[in-house]
């Protein structure tokens, strides 16, 4: 695991999905899992830091064949900023294709308030996506004050958040089967 990860840097730990009924009391409890096997996932980049946009993705792309996902079963969009990664997410999360999308990209701060609207929309957008579609969208953007910041969180010291972004992908499209099997769409 990265020092600063949430989440495992390999696909081990965490078992199926669980719903454990009433016994003992216990209402019920659901988690997803990181067994990416027959999952269907769409990965969407900002090229705009294209250097630290490769790493991030290299990340997500071992991270999801860790866990299990078929190279074939991961389709990649490249777009031109992470202003563009909203509205790209949610044409792909519309198709129904996918059971989980991973945004990635690099919003570097500058000297101008270009980087809050840019970071702040990106952010905001993805989130919206999520919550209109029913489609886990992730968030694997870093938002930085230096270059430098950037490049360690891309596979340097602090982790990979491509990486972390993909597995979350993982556990929250398990975690919605799950959820939908208990109550529906
Ligand atoms: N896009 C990024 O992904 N990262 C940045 O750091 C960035 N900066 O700094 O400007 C950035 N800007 C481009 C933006 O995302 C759009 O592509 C552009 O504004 C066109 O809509």
């Amino acid at each position: 695991m990265s020092p600063r990860s949430s989440v495992p840097a390999k696909a081990t730990g965490y078992v199926r999905p669980v719903r454990r009924g009433a016994a003992g009391g216990k209402g019920l409890s659901f988690e997803g899992s990181n067994e990416g096997a027959g999952l269907s996932i769409g990965v969407v980049l900002s090229r705009f830091n294209p250097e630290i946009g490769e790493r991030l993705l290299d990340g997500a792309r071992r991270a999801l064949a860790d866990a299990g996902v078929r190279p074939r079963d991961v389709d990649e969009v490249r777009v031109p900023g992470a202003f563009e990664l909203p509205w790209t997410a949610r044409t792909m999360a519309r198709s129904k294709r996918y059971d989980a999308i991973v945004c990635l990209g690099a919003v570097v701060r500058g000297g101008t308030p270009h980087f809050d609207f840019v970071a702040g929309e990106s952010a905001r957008g993805i989130a919206r996506v999520s919550e209109e579609t029913g489609v886990p969208v992730l968030f694997g953007v870093l938002t930085t004050n230096t270059m430098e910041q950037a490049m360690e969180r891309s596979g340097g010291p602090m982790g990979n958040r491509g990486a972390d972004a993909a597995l979350a992908a993982v556990e929250m499209a398990r975690l919605a089967r799950a959820l939908r099997a208990e109550y529906g769409r």
